[in-house]
């Protein structure tokens, strides 16, 4: 990447930089650095394992023993769930974070969706029937700032993701990019939930033009059964000397969490290759967590793109596509000036007939008429409840945050995006 780091286009990039007012898709980047997939493909990263994402909607009283050999002291069958459900989500992490860097070489700027955007598409299973079809539809739902709403479910299993992505940024005075993530994650399997926290980044390797994602602080996965995992992330060098090494914890409930008493459980290792599990007490071995090197990506199936709606990612910025592929700045910037031209006149015509775009799939709820702590017995939110349980703020903050923190005090709105099925039971345009 040294050819690209001293090319005039990347040091005046670095410059523009300097002047960075928040606003990551404002960064006028040279080529080479752009991506040709949309933001709006990311949620794509969460089920690229079909079989562990859908795991733990297998696992009964009768079974559980079987599905964790190792782990000979396995106490409960909910337990099993929870790890499932942690192995399941290290197992993203790969693709969230990775994936560019195996695919292109480095990390690179994503296209910015519009309003409106779409991005649909499916797992299909067909080699093993008990998994049934997976879906995904994924909607830009906000353009300034940029948020994009997501459901993954499986309709046979029970299994369902729902949640949206909206990130800050700001880079600092040594050029790292450092990121918050601002949404959550939830997964509902059968009648348990899980509240996911998702973990803030930075982008290391920008001066050299060689970017990659390097992950900060910790995810919470919360389960409605009361159990807890705590996942704490490091660089090189923290835990072990080696890249994406993690250190989870799994606790029998927030008191032992927060009472610094055992875990039940402890895995740690690699994210992006071995991980081991141990007893949370005795800190005896209890055999492999995960191996993200035997277990192969399974890429999703999007229709063809004839086939597809102009609403939809890769139909929609094939023209841009094309110019980051052939590295032509102009027509990269007609093609894209194409797309920002419609949008202007379609935001302009809904300004002057005092209508709004119609998000397709998700609906906007507003929190903070209903997350009141006193009214957590009138409720059967599960988003309310799980924070309750952590003590995390509802309203909009970076991931994670508790109530009472700076970001807690500072945050104003409490509004989150939520999938609405029966819109997609009564879709008529749109085929997966
Ligand atoms: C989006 C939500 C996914 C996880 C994820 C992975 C990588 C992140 C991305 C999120 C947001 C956009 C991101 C990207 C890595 C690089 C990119 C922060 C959080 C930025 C916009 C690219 C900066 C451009 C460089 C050339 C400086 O679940």
């Amino acid at each position: 990447m040294t050819d690209y780091a001293s090319s005039s286009s990347w040091t005046s990039f670095l410059k523009s930089v300097a002047s960075f007012s928040g606003d990551i898709s404002s960064l006028t980047a040279p080529p080479f650095i752009l991506s040709t997939t949309s933001l709006s493909e990311f949620p794509q990263y969460w089920a690229e394992h079909p079989d562990l994402f859908l795991e733990s909607s297998f696992i009964t009283e009768e079974n559980y023993k079987s599905k964790f050999p190792d782990v000979t002291d396995l106490p409960s069958a909910e337990i099993a769930r929870m790890l499932s459900v942690t192995r399941w989500f290290i197992a993203t992490l790969k693709s969230q974070y990775c994936s560019r860097n195996e695919s292109m070489g480095t990390e690179k700027k994503p296209l910015n969706p519009f309003l409106g955007e779409i991005f649909v598409g499916k797992w299909d299973n067909k080699e093993k029937e008990e998994y049934g079809e997976t879906v995904l539809l994924s909607e830009q739902v906000s353009h300034h700032p940029p948020k994009t709403a997501y459901t993954i479910f499986n309709d046979k299993n029970d299994v369902k993701l729902e949640g949206y992505n909206q990130v800050k940024a700001s880079f600092s005075k040594t050029l790292m990019l450092g990121v918050k993530q601002l949404g959550h994650a939830m997964l509902h399997v059968k009648d348990e939930s899980f509240l996911i926290t998702l973990p803030a980044l930075h982008i290391e390797g920008i001066l050299m033009a060689a970017p990659f994602v390097e992950l900060n602080s910790k995810s919470i996965i919360q389960s409605s059964s009361g159990l807890v995992t705590v996942i704490e992330y490091s660089g090189r060098g923290y835990f072990s000397g080696k890249k994406n090494t993690f250190k989870a914890k799994l606790y029998k409930s927030v008191e032992d969490l927060n009472a610094n008493g055992y875990p039940l459980y402890t895995m740690s290792g690699q994210w992006s290759g071995v991980s081991k599990i141990a007893n949370g007490e005795t800190g005896e071995e209890r055999g492999t967590f995960y191996d993200a090197v035997n277990h192969p990506t399974e890429h999703i199936y999007v229709k063809p793109i004839e086939e597809q709606n102009p609403l939809e990612s890769r139909r929609a910025w094939e023209k841009v596509a094309e110019g980051i592929t052939f590295g032509d700045m102009t027509m990269i910037s007609q093609e894209k000036g194409k797309i920002e031209n419609h949008q202007r006149e379609l935001r302009k015509q809904e300004e002057e007939e005092g209508t709004e775009w119609k998000r397709r799939w998700f609906k906007e709820v507003d929190y903070s008429t209903i997350s009141a702590n006193e009214r957590l017995d009138k409720t059967d939110d599960k988003f309310i409840q799980l924070c309750a349980e952590l003590n995390l703020s509802t309203k909009n903050t970076p991931s994670g945050s508790i109530v009472g923190d700076k970001e807690d005090l500072k945050a104003e709105t409490s509004s989150h995006w939520r999938f609405n099925r029966q819109a997609w039971d009564e879709e008529k345009e749109i085929k997966v």
